[in-house]
């Protein structure tokens, strides 16, 4: 009938609109990841980092308000990590691509059990979004870099994951006490040592002191070291050891080992 008459008109019109969007976005210098990450649904304000020969995965879709989040939305890891994404069903069709390309889960998908993963070769960062729902804050960030490195494999290996530890072993040799606040701020909480890491000489009493945060912590030894304190909750509480060996004592909050919460006592 008169289905050819109109087609003309509606190419036209859109090449017209074509033209107006390009010139009306103009190059936007990059945001800051900090920046990118600010409006990302669920963020903390600290990325999660993995060790070596991890498999980070991250849900797509949150099982919490409307589902518009990736969980967790931002992961640090190793060069040479392979991060998976399961789609959970949550927030409806989503998907994984990156702003720069560098991977794309292919056609939006709302189907759980969806899995997506890509091998991260390269340090960089890759911020990305699930397309849908880019405006709604949707949005991640993969941090590839090398993990922080002391020079204490033992101390870098226990403490990879512990996201207060920047490589940092906090030099208190020669003298007779030295503190380690338990409590502190990080790991998604406040769910860390401060410092992490501590070098101090024989005969050196350590004490840990208790912040009253994050819920109950204790101080124990990695495999049967001497490090056994009980688990508390109260500000104020306090343990301590006096460290007659030299050597690299591992040790963690039970409760929160697996969030993070590790500390490692270098005695020379
Ligand atoms: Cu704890």
């Amino acid at each position: 009938m008169s289905s050819g008459s109109s087609s003309k008109p509606a190419a036209e019109t859109g090449t017209e609109t074509t033209t107006e969007t390009e010139t009306a976005t103009p190059e936007q210098t990059p945001e800051s990841l900090d920046d990118w990450l600010d409006d990302a649904n669920g963020y903390d304000g600290e990325p999660h980092r993995y060790g070596p020969e991890s498999r980070p995965t991250i849900m797509v879709g949150q099982e919490t308000d409307d589902g518009l989040a990736f969980s967790p939305p931002a992961i640090e890891v190793p060069p040479g990590t392979i991060v998976q994404w399961d789609w959970t069903g949550h927030g409806g069709q989503q998907n994984v691509v990156a702003v720069d390309g560098t991977f794309d889960s292919g056609r939006t998908n709302a189907q759980p059990g969806t899995g997506y993963h890509y091998f991260f070769e390269e340090t960089g960062e890759y911020r990305y979004v699930s397309e849908p729902h880019r405006d709604d804050g949707m949005k991640g960030a993969i941090i590839v870099k090398e993990p922080p490195s002391s020079g204490n494999t033992k101390v870098d290996e226990w403490l990879v994951e512990s996201s207060n530890f920047d490589g940092t072993i906090v030099d208190r040799t020669g003298t007779d006490t030295a503190t380690v606040t338990t409590g502190a701020k990080g790991n998604g909480g406040e769910f860390a040592f401060d410092p992490p890491a501590l070098k101090v000489s024989t005969e050196t009493t350590v004490r840990w002191e208790w912040t009253g945060e994050g819920g109950p912590h204790n101080i124990v030894s990695k495999g049967d070291g001497p490090l056994d304190s009980e688990l508390v909750a109260e500000s104020g509480s306090d343990y301590q050891h006096t460290f007659e060996e030299p050597g690299t004592y591992l040790y963690s909050c039970k409760p929160h080992k697996g969030l993070g919460m590790r500390g490692a006592i270098v005695v020379e």
